[in-house]
């Protein structure tokens, strides 16, 4: 196994997460980095495109959330080796980056009022369609998992992403949106929420 380091931001949540989820679910040793915003921004040109997460494999830098997540993924046994259920899975992790893109781009806003119109317009219009979406693609797939009749990357990203849609961290976006237009994906979190792995994870930073 090769020695790995993840390096993203000390937050429950984001691009890095599900990697991280990943790795301990599936007992693959690694580094959790964590790093601050202002340490970030030290050494942002270090950084595969000057992003995170990076995750370094035996010294090569990796990018792309999702790549990490597929090659992580494949590491903890949270990958399907079937081509149509690793599409599936794909799908729907590529999907949520989509929507996250468009959340992230309204950050630098500095006008609040026009940060809110930016973040009620995203709510109004294409969060509701990826959640309604991202639900359909759920129930296609017999409702509850994403690909491949069990756990894998894509449940954890949509999880997590949903996760931080209910958390109240995100301004202007109303707290209760998932819940009243793609409830199963509610469901769905709660369930792979208390996987007793991901409540174990989780328990270590309480
Ligand atoms: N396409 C990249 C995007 C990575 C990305 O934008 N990461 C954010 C944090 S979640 C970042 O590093 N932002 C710093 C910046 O834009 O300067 C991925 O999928 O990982």
């Amino acid at each position: 196994m090769p020695k790995l380091k993840l390096t993203y931001f000390d937050i429950h949540g984001g691009r890095g997460e599900p990697a991280r989820l990943a790795m301990h679910i599936g007992g693959v040793d690694f580094e959790d980095h964590r790093i601050s915003f202002q340490q970030f921004g030290n050494a942002r040109s270090s950084f595969p495109f000057n992003r995170v997460p990076a995750l370094d494999i035996d010294g090569i830098e990796l990018s792309q959330c999702n790549t990490i997540s597929r090659y992580v993924g494949k590491l903890a046994g949270l990958y399907p080796s079937d081509p149509l259920q690793a599409a599936f899975c794909d799908e729907a992790m590529d999907a949520v980056e989509d929507i996250v893109s468009k959340v992230v781009a309204t950050f630098p806003i500095q006008d609040e009022a026009e940060k809110k119109a930016a973040r009620q317009a995203l709510a109004d219009g294409p969060i509701t369609v990826y959640l309604q979406q991202l639900q359909a693609l759920l129930e296609s797939r017999g409702g509850e998992y994403f690909a491949d009749g069990r756990l894998t990357v894509a449940d954890l990203k949509v999880m997590v992403w949903v996760r931080s849609l209910r958390s109240g961290i995100l301004d202007h976006i109303p707290q209760d949106l998932a819940d009243n237009v793609a409830p199963l994906l509610v469901e769905h979190l709660a369930r792979i929420e208390s996987n007793p792995k991901i409540r174990e994870y989780y328990a270590r930073f309480t």
